[in-house]
């Protein structure tokens, strides 16, 4: 088996834009369950609305691609009823944390044994570009075309304060890491969380000075700041510079967990 045989090739071409951001992060997650010797007849693939949640549809094991907002209660169905199974969830910024964020918080207090992989984009790419709760301030969108003047969730604090296991935050810039974090998360028992920055130069991209697919790739890159060194500026009594964001394993524990098979 390699990363390829999970490709469901009947289903190309695929819906994403050019220089879209999201297939790096299915190739990413297919290396790691294949890497793992995972099967493809007891791995499920649970996703809600969006295009980040159309993942599942290029895959070839047994899939739900679900209601926006809805793929965790549904993958904590999946779970409970199969527990044999491994259930990992594709998600985007707007699906997880807006309309779903509820579920989100419930499924990382109960700590339930699935992976979660979200694709934040920080903008509701599928519906044309309006802002999410994870639209940086200042940012264009349909939605905030005088720049959006709220905060944006922290989606891993938001994870780690609810109870999930495992937090992970590294961009599509970072294959070689992320791809290391989604292994370490499918191995972990509780809810793992993997947040990954990516782009999406059609929706986010145009409308906030970076028009290329490039210079979205060098702004992640560049603005990534390593957890470890963050670490070290703290104990230093340095400041940590404001327009930088965490990038490593944030969070690794290990309360009890739903859903495991005992
Ligand atoms: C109940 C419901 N409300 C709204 C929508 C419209 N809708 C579809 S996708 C989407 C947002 C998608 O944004 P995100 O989850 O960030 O995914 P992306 O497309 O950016 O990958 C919305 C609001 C819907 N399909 N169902
Ligand atoms: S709109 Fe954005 S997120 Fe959606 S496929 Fe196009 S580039 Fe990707």
């Amino acid at each position: 088996m390699s990363a390829d045989d999970w490709f469901r090739k009947d289903r190309l071409p695929h819906i994403f834009c050019a220089g879209c951001g999201n297939g790096t992060i299915i190739n990413c997650t297919l290396s790691a369950v294949d890497s793992l010797g995972w099967k493809i007849d007891d791995t499920v693939f649970v996703s809600g609305i969006g295009c980040s949640s159309r993942a599942p549809g290029y895959i070839a094991t047994d899939s739900l691609h679900t209601t926006h907002g809805r793929a965790l209660p549904f993958a904590t169905g999946v779970k409970m009823a199969k527990p044999d199974f491994h259930v990992v969830v594709f998600t985007g910024d707007g699906d997880l944390s807006a309309i779903g964020g509820n579920h989100f918080i419930h499924a990382c207090r109960r700590n339930i044994d699935i992976t979660v992989i979200c694709m934040n984009n920080q903008i509701y790419g599928m519906t044309g570009g309006q802002g999410s709760p994870c639209t940086p301030t200042g940012a264009y969108s349909t939605t905030t075309p005088y720049g959006m003047d709220e905060m944006p969730f922290d989606l891993c604090e938001l994870a780690t304060a609810a109870g999930a296991n495992f937090v992970a935050r590294w961009t599509s810039y970072h294959v070689k890491e992320l791809t290391q974090a989604i292994t370490a998360g499918l191995q972990k028992p509780g809810l793992s969380f993997i947040e990954v920055l990516v782009q999406c130069p059609t929706n986010y991209g145009r409308r906030n000075k970076l028009r290329d697919v490039q210079s979205m790739i060098s702004s992640m890159r560049d603005h990534a700041l390593l957890k470890e060194k963050r670490d070290r500026l703290l104990a230093e009594g340095k400041s940590v510079p404001s327009d930088t964001f965490v990038v490593g394993i944030l969070t690794d524990k290990n309360r009890p967990a739903l859903g495991v098979k005992r």
